[in-house]
């Protein structure tokens, strides 16, 4: 029996990520499939977390983002049973918008502190990089809600995802980057989105599951 592949989805605010998530995860290309999201809010760690980003708790930088990382290893357990068992993952956001939503803060802390932590997690198969265009973004419902959604923030994060791209790209082991243009319909995303997962599916599910950033 083949592994399961593990798909991330990952982007900046309201780029439509959790509707594409949400699709992709009931087609049938996905099948069998689990759903995963981080920060997951529903753990101790993640009501933490969740407080903080609703801004009635405040944190350093440093403080947040090792609480932002330790959400994602109390679920490497669960992320390594599903893809042993033949189950595939979709997940929206992961380790890389965990570097780029710190290390793009003033004065935030470098990149490769910001790495350090999330090395040797289940390494995604491929990551699907939502692409909107910063004013599309703004327009969307409910920008500016939490506590990191201002323009400024957010073109810093676009920043960082590119670098963490192109590091990869240099990595032998690292996941495969789809740019996907996220400005269009729901339905086109979905399509290109499905067509890329059945590539994915094809190079991957006979190799063995990765580490992240090793
Ligand atoms: P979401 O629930 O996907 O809207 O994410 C909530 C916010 O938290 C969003 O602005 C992105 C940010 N975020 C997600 N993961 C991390 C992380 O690991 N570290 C930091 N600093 N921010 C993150
Ligand atoms: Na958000
Ligand atoms: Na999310």
């Amino acid at each position: 029996m083949s592994r399961g592949v593990f798909i991330l989805l990952e982007g900046v605010d309201r780029c439509g990520k959790t509707t594409q998530v949400g699709l992709l995860s009931e087609s049938s290309v996905m099948a069998p499939c689990e759903k995963m999201n981080f920060p997951d809010r529903t753990t101790e760690i993640g009501k933490t977390i969740n407080s903080y980003l609703k801004s009635s708790l405040d944190l350093s930088d440093e403080s947040v983002h090792l609480l932002f990382s330790s959400n994602r290893w109390e679920r490497q357990p669960h992320i390594l049973e599903c893809l042993q068992g033949g189950k595939n993952i979709v997940c929206d956001r992961y380790a890389y918008s965990g570097v780029a939503f710190t290390n793009s803060k003033v004065d935030g802390p470098a990149l490769d502190w910001c790495k350090a932590c999330d090395v040797g997690l289940p390494r995604p198969d491929a990551i699907l990089f939502l692409d909107v265009s910063q004013s599309v973004a703004e327009t969307r419902g409910g920008f500016g809600d939490e506590r990191y959604e201002n323009t400024t923030h957010q073109t810093a994060v676009r920043k960082v995802f590119e670098t963490l791209k192109t590091e990869d790209q240099a990595m032998d082991n690292a996941p495969e980057w789809h740019m996907v243009d996220a400005g269009r319909s729901i339905e086109e995303v979905k399509k290109d989105i499905e067509e890329i997962v059945k590539g994915v599916k094809e190079r991957k599910q006979d190799t063995p599951i990765g580490k992240l950033w090793s």
